[in-house]
Formats: structure tokens, sequence, C-alpha cells
């Protein structure tokens, strides 16, 4: 007879000396995890039966998974030049990556040519600087397109990038038709999340369901979205959370395309999905079968009749906020259980973080070993060789019914607000997110939440590793040179004429605007000029940055160390007679900013009087804005690494307006190479990333005290 629960429970009640209720994990999600799970769990759970390549794919897309095809390992890079990513992507495909997928640099996302002076300190740095099909067919010279498929992150600037690379493989001899890849036009999460918008909704929406709808005819290999939630978890999204906004963007664009006109099965089998993983190893392995099981669900709804329409395939990326500056090569352990989980999850492509990400771009060497982890993976521990291994395991099961309930809530209550573009401009899902961010930050600045080496265990001495530093002024002004040759060399006539007729397509809403694009890039219209037609007709996006209050605060609720700053803070804004005020800016066109909203919430909490800049600006700007506003510190956030050209022209801009006694602090992904320059160009103190927030505000307030006395 089968032991009975009931004898178990007594069993670790006396090896505890406690209830085993007492040791529940409750996670971020609020899923209770019990320290055992028994078939009792699955009572009434209906996808157990299921089998893979059958709807509803809880365990897989394809029915030999791995078993026939392992997944395509496809690592996201590029960075400075076209000429310099090639010749990285063609050594990365002799050394067994599989497919090419490309990080554009932040001006190229925003739509701005490499001479624009609104970009100076990001042109080639967080990736490729691409300004027209000239780049492009340099990007891919000596990669056959018609074999190797190509992932493009591109959302903002989508239609002058797409529209390149369908010209670019044209002029390789690669008809469009012939064309596969991915490119990720998914505008909705950028305003959730990611920040690389350039046009308001509305405008945005049609540019997806266009795409969708010129590649669904023209281009049947070719991936036409990429609905992401990566980005919301590394912006700090729960994986409910995760799930659910994305699943809901989905059903979003599925929507946006039917209303052009198109019939579903002839555009559903195309759309993609992509999520982050973290290192909850079980339930991110929960969270993709889950994330099939209810866009098979979703799917339903619209009435497809081919069984791919119900499918879902994902591409998934370690995560990037789960890798740290302190004690770097532990971010290759870490990578390397995140790869894993994704694999027992059932991906159809992998990118694995290079271990100094949290730093730099990554290194030659970096890269390799974050493309062996999943070589080492495919080819040595036997994970290809079973379809769905996991599956019937009580936890798995559990948790795959668990996060697809509470997934499927929170997409009913999005539902409830009249769809994603709709509850998007709510703003709702966006302060969920940021409010699931502070609360993580907090469990980490407390100790709760433990990260080797960062907040226990942590190393007496750190070694130096070797990073990889980008010439930006050399990009730049090589990419103006080609620039002058491609506008010298074409028929300015025709390129007006073409951007006249794109701008039209975008204003009436008659016609295809990548279809208009296309035609403009074979002229060589540039992606700024092809983005300036496009904003005449729609105009840009201007997003006000919102402060979420009291999150961070009562996560520190009666905690004596919290209130010992907060109480230092209330005497010393008694003797200034105001609170000091704290600008956070985000300059340039790098749009993550999740750590710019957990410091401003948290320093808000903690008693400092807090200014949100814009997302955009300039040096010039934010000094502008820092003066008028009267603030006593502005802290500069940077993940893109512009941070060595942007905060030493903020300090000149504050110097040259006679506003020195400001002060200026920085943080985010800054080397520690980095730091004596920033120091000696001005920066006050620098915030690296791994910073305990409590920390950084205990140092801003030494400063202003040490302003104060001097
Ligand atoms: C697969 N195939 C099989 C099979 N498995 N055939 C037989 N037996 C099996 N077991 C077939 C498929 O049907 C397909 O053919 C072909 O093999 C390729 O398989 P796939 O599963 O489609 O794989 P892939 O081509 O790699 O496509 C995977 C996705 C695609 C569908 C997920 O959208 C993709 O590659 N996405 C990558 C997105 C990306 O790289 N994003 C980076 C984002 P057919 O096609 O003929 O059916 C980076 C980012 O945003 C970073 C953060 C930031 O910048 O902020």
């Amino acid at each position: 007879m089968a032991p009975k629960l009931e004898k178990w429970r007594e069993l670790a009640e006396k090896e505890l000396k406690r209830s085993p209720e007492t040791i529940v994990w409750n996670t971020p999600e609020d899923i209770k995890v019990k320290p055992l799970y028994t078939a009792e769990d699955l009572e009434g759970v209906s996808h157990l039966e299921s089998l893979p390549g059958m709807k509803p794919f809880v365990r897989g897309p394809r029915a030999t998974m791995y078993a026939g095809r392992p997944w395509t390992i496809r690592q996201y890079a590029g960075f400075s030049t076209a000429e310099e990513s090639n010749a990285f992507y063609r050594k990365a495909l002799a050394a067994g990556q599989q497919g090419v997928s490309v990080a554009f640099d932040l001006a190229t996302h925003r739509g701005y040519d490499s001479d624009h002076p609104r970009v100076e300190g990001d042109v080639g740095k967080a990736g490729v600087a691409i300004d027209s099909v000239e780049d492009m067919k340099i990007l891919f010279e000596g990669i056959p397109l018609e074999k190797v498929s190509v992932s493009m992150t591109m959302n903002g600037a989508v239609i002058p990038i797409l529209a390149n690379f369908i010209v670019a493989g044209e002029e390789q001899g690669v008809p469009r038709a012939q064309l596969s890849g991915t490119i990720q036009n998914d505008i909705l999460k950028e305003f959730m999340v990611r920040n690389t918008y350039i046009y308001p909704p509305e405008p945005s929406m049609r540019i997806v369901a266009d795409i969708i709808e010129y590649t669904a005819r023209e281009m049947p290999k070719f991936n036409s979205i990429s609905i992401s939630g990566y980005h919301m978890q590394e912006a700090g999204a729960t994986l409910v959370q995760e799930l659910a906004f994305t699943l809901a963007d989905g059903r979003e664009y599925v929507r946006a395309a039917l209303k052009k006109g198109l019939n579903v099965d002839d555009f559903a089998g195309r759309l993609s999905f992509f999520f982050a993983i973290g290192m909850n190893f079980f339930m991110e392995i929960a969270k993709l079968r889950a994330a099939r099981l209810l866009w098979a669900r979703i799917m339903e709804e619209f009435e497809p009749k081919k069984a791919s329409s119900l499918m879902l395939r994902t591409h998934c990326q370690t995560s990037g906020v789960s890798l740290q500056e302190q004690d770097p090569y532990n971010n290759i352990v870490r990578t390397a259980f995140e790869a894993m989980s994704a694999a027992l999850g059932g991906t159809q492509s992998l990118h694995t973080n290079s271990f100094d990400e949290a730093i730099a771009l990554p290194t030659e060497f970096s890269a390799r070993i974050a493309r062996n982890t999943q070589l080492i993976l495919q080819h040595e521990t036997g994970v290809t060789n079973v379809v769905d291994p996991l599956a019937g395991s009580y936890y798995i099961e559990s948790l795959t019914n668990e996060l697809a309930e509470k997934a499927w809530a929170l997409i009913e209550e999005m539902e409830s607000l009249g769809g994603m573009t709709q509850a998007v401009a709510t703003g709702l899902p966006k302060r969920l997110i940021e409010e699931a961010a502070i609360r993580k930050q907090a469990s980490v600045d407390r100790g709760e939440t433990v990260i080797v080496g960062v907040n226990k265990y942590r190393p007496e001495t750190e070694d130096e590793i070797e990073i990889l530093q980008i010439d930006n002024t050399a990009v730049r002004l090589s990419q103006i040179a080609r620039l002058e040759k491609v506008k010298r060399q074409r028929d300015p006539k025709r390129v007006e004429a073409a951007l006249a007729a794109l701008e039209q397509v975008a204003r009436t809403g008659e016609g295809n605007i990548l279809e208009a694009a296309v035609e403009a890039a074979r002229l060589r219209a540039t992606v700024g000029e092809i983005s300036d037609a496009m904003r005449n007709a729609f105009n840009e996006n201007v997003a006000v940055p919102v402060i979420v209050e009291k999150v961070y605060g009562e996560s520190y609720e009666n905690d004596p160390e919290y209130r010992t700053v907060v109480e230092r803070l209330q005497s010393f804004s008694e003797t200034l007679q105001e609170k000091p005020r704290v600008m956070i800016a985000k300059l340039g066109q790098d749009g993550h900013d999740r750590g710019a909203k957990v410091i401003a919430s948290a320093f808000n909490d903690i008693g400092f009087e807090v200014l949100a800049g814009p997302l955009f600006q300039t040096p010039e700007e934010a000094a502008d804005m820092a003066i008028a506003s009267k603030v006593h510190v502005v802290g500069a956030s940077s993940l893109a690494a512009g941070h060595k050209t942007l905060v030493p022209q903020l300090i000149q801009e504050l110097k040259k307006k006679g506003a020195e006694n400001i002060i200026v602090v920085c943080g985010g992904v800054i080397p520690r190479q980095d730091y004596d320059y920033l120091l000696e160009q001005g920066v006050a103190a620098i915030f690296g990333p791994g910073s305990n927030v409590l920390e950084c505000a205990r140092t801003v307030l030494d400063l202003l005290e040490g302003r104060r006395r001097n």
C-alpha cells in the first residue's frame, strides 16, 4: 500500500522540529513552493496527457524536439562598425554558432543616422551602427543569407532596418522569399520596458501589422515578430507578469493583423516569442511549458485551421540582470544553469550571456565560453536525447499549471482594460513591473535574496578582468564618411520622391509602409531619412516618467538601518531648510531605465526630493533641467556604454553654466577600468552593478554633508 502523506508530514515535522508549512517558499509570483509535491497536486490538471508536436503543445512544438534537431545556438552580438561585426559573426559561425543575431547600436534603434548630434555618445557602442544598405551589405558579406537565418533585434526603426536587410539580400542574389530569420518588431513591450520606441502607440501598431502583412505575402520563411517577455524580466517583472504581458501582447498583434484583413493561418505560424531565463530553475522550465499551453488557448479564439497556428515557438536568452559585476566568473555558472533550464523547457533557439556582460561588451574569450556552454550542453550532457524529459514530474507539472492559472488571470485583467494597447496606455503593466523590480531590489539589499559574491560570500580581493573597449569617436567618424559617400553617389531626386511616397503611405494609411520603405532603401535613403519621413507623418512618442512611491520603503518597514538613514536625511534637510533634490538623468539613447526607476523610487521613499529626467536627454538638456530645478545632485544612469562620453559632457555643461556646485554621481554598467577616468572628470561617486541602494543613499548624503561643510 502506498504510504500516506500524513505520515510524511509527521516525519518532516520531527526532522524540522516545526511544521513543514514554515519552510514553504513564497516566490515573487506569489506561488507557495512546498518542500514536497505528490500526485495529489496534479488532481484536476488537464494538460497531463498531451504529447509533443500536438496541441496544446505543452510538451513542445515539434514531435521529436531536440532528438530530431537541437535548438539553434544563436548568440546576440554586434558592436562598432559593420566590418567588425561581420568578422565577429563569421568567426562565430565557423566555431559552432548556428544562426546570426544582430545587435544594433542605440542610434540606429531610435532612427538616427550616425551623424546626428543627439547620438554622439551612442554610435557603435552597444551594437553595430547601420545607416544604409551599404552598411547592411558589409554586415552580411560572405554570410549566405539563403542558408543562415538572421535575427534582428529592432523595434523603433524596424521599417528602415528590415527594408535595408531585404535590399542587402537582393543585392547578394538572395530574393526575399528565401530570406529566413526573425525581426523583433515588438513595440508594445518597448512602451512598457525597453523604451526604444520612436512613434506613438497607434501608428507603431500599424507598423507592426504592415510588417506582418508584407512578410506573410512576400517572405514565407521569415518570422515577422519576436513577441518578447525577455526585457520585462530584465526590468524586474515576475515570471507571471512576463508570461501574461507577453502573451497578451501577442493576442493584440494577432488582432491588429486580422484588422488588416489577413487570414489567421497565413501569418500565425510565423509569429515567434522570446523569453528570459533567470535563476529560478524549475519555474523557468514550467514557464516555457505554460507559455505554449496558454498560447494555444489564446489562438483557439481565432479559429485557425492549421495546427501550426496554435504553436508557440520561442527564442530564449539567459538573464542579464542575474549577472553580477562582483566575482564575475560566477556568471559562467549562472548562465550554464539558466541554459539548462531553457533546454529543459524546450526553447527553439538560445543565447547564453557572456560572463563579463554585467560590466561591458563581451570579449572574444568570454563569447567563446558562452557559446561553448551551449555546445557542451548539446553534445556532452545528453539533454537533447529525450523530448520534454521533466514531463510528469509532480513539481514541474504543478508549477506549469499554477503559472498558467496565475498568468491567465492577469491576461484577463488586461483584457478587461480593453486589450494590451489600452492597458499599456493606462501605464498599469509598466507600474506593476516597476513595483516588482523595487521589491526585488529591496530583497537583495536586505540579504533576503542571496546572491553569491555580492551580498554573501563576497571575496576579499577581486581580480580585474579584461574588457572590450570601443573607440566610439573612430566609429562615428568612419560612419559619417560612409554616409557622405552614399549621399554623394545616389540620385537625390529619386530619393526625395521615394521618401515623399513613403510619407504619403504613412499619412494616409493606404498601402504598405514596408513596401514603400524598400523602394526608398534601394535608392539609398538612409535609416535616419526613412525614420524622419515617418516622423513627419506620425510624430514622436514622448513619455513622462512616473516615480513609484512607498514600495521600497514598505519593504524596509521597522528596519533599524533604514530608519537611521531616513533620520540622518531628515536632520540634514532641517539644516538645509529643504529636502535635498536629486535628479536622476538618463543620457543619450539608452532606454534601459530599471536601475534609474528603482533608485528614483528608493531615494524618494528615503526622503530625498527626486526628479526623474525624461529619457534620451542630451548632456546639455540634462544640465539645463538640473539648473532650472535647483537640484543638489545629478545621478546619471548608464547601461549602454555611453558613460565615458556623456557624463563628462554633462559635468562640462554644468561648469559652463556656473553650476559646478551640483554634485554628479553615476551608476549602471560601468567597468572598474573606467572609474579613474570618470573620477578625474569630476564624477563624485560611481555605483556599479550590485550596488546596495541604501548604501548609495548613504554615500550621497555623505557627499552632500561634505559639500555643505566645505
Ligand atoms: C525544428 N525543425 C525541425 C525540428 N525542429 N525539423 C525537424 N525535426 C525537428 N525536431 C525545423 C523548424 O521547423 C524550422 O524549419 C527549422 O528546423 C529551424 O528550427 P526553428 O525551431 O524554427 O529554429 P530557428 O530557425 O532558430 O527559429 C527560432 C525562432 C526564431 C522561431 C524562435 O524566431 C528565432 O530565431 N528567434 C531568435 C530571436 C533572437 O535572436 N532575438 C535576440 C533578442 P521551418 O522554418 O521551415 O519550419 C536579443 C535581445 O533583445 C537582447 C536584449 C536587448 O537588446 O535589450
